[in-house]
């Protein structure tokens, strides 16, 4: 029996990247999984892709309605999600002197906000069902070392680890453990086509382990949190870079 048999996963920000990797990983171990992303026919190619044990269900996670209405056909088409990873979000390269208001707004909106948003729904409907649940967030090490170009994106991390401290805490008492993960830089499709692209070579010098980080690189330590053998792991921050930083 692969680890997460029986399990129902669902991926928010599916459609490409990190997202997508983390997918197909878990769909390879046996888990149901829901692939959700605003980009609709990048959900569905993708689980064209992963072939059966997938559905595409789209959604932007910064609107309260949308994640409702995902959350209504998932419980129609599924199980009823039993494992969350919140890995949507945009990644922006914005220097300092051009991050305005709205800039803000729309990162603080869709990564913490929407972070939020989908956590909601989604543990509001495991505790009504009481299975044992997992919450897995996808923070970034631009947390740890306060990468340039990123102001409101690295606040918006930060707030996603003390958000995960925090809801650990509530919601251990019901069974459902709350992690977060901090990849350093990853060859993703956002990332390949940015300018974060040229960073590489200045990450490889930090890094301790050498290499240009893959989608797979995170998506086989979130295989593990969303396992059995994480049971006894709450409320931490896993840093997946390579030993970039020491956290
Ligand atoms: P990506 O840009 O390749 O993919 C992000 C996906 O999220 C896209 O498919 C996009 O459509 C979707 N998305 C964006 N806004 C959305 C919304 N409002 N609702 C639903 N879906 C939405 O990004 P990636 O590099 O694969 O990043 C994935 C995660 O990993 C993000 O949380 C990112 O912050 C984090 N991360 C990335 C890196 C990196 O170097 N690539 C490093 C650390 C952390
Ligand atoms: C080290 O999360 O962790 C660039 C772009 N460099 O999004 C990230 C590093 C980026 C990162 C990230």
């Amino acid at each position: 029996m692969s680890t997460l048999t029986g399990k129902t996963a669902l991926v928010t920000g599916a459609a490409q990247g990190i997202g997508k990797a983390i997918a197909e990983r878990l769909a390879r171990n046996g888990a149901t999984v829901i692939v959700s992303d605003v980009n609709a026919d990048g959900g569905k190619q993708v689980v064209a892709d992963i072939g059966s044990g997938a559905v595409a269900i789209p959604a932007d996670i910064s609107d309260p309605a949308s994640v409702k209405a995902l959350f209504d056909e998932a419980d129609a088409r599924t199980d009823g999600v039993d494992t969350l990873v919140n890995n949507a979000s945009i990644v922006p390269f914005v220097a300092w002197d051009d991050v305005d208001l709205a800039h803000w707004q729309e990162i603080i909106s869709v990564n913490l906000t929407g972070t939020f948003i989908v956590s909601r729904e989604a543990t509001d409907r495991m505790r009504a069902r009481n299975r044992p649940g997992r919450v897995i967030n996808i923070s970034s090490n631009t947390f740890f070392a306060g990468t340039p170009n990123m102001a409101a994106y690295v606040a918006a991390k930060g707030g996603v680890i003390g958000f995960t401290r925090a809801l650990a805490t509530e919601l251990g008492q019901h069974g459902i453990t709350v992690n977060a993960l901090t990849p350093g830089l990853i060859e993703s499709d956002g990332v390949k086509v940015s300018p974060h692209n040229n960073a590489f070579e200045f990450v490889d010098m930090l890094q301790a382990v050498k290499g240009k980080g893959q989608p797979e690189h995170i998506a086989d330590v979130v295989a593990f949190l969303a396992s059995d053998d994480a049971r006894w792991i709450t409320g931490q921050t896993l840093n997946v870079d390579a030993g970039m930083v020491r956290h």
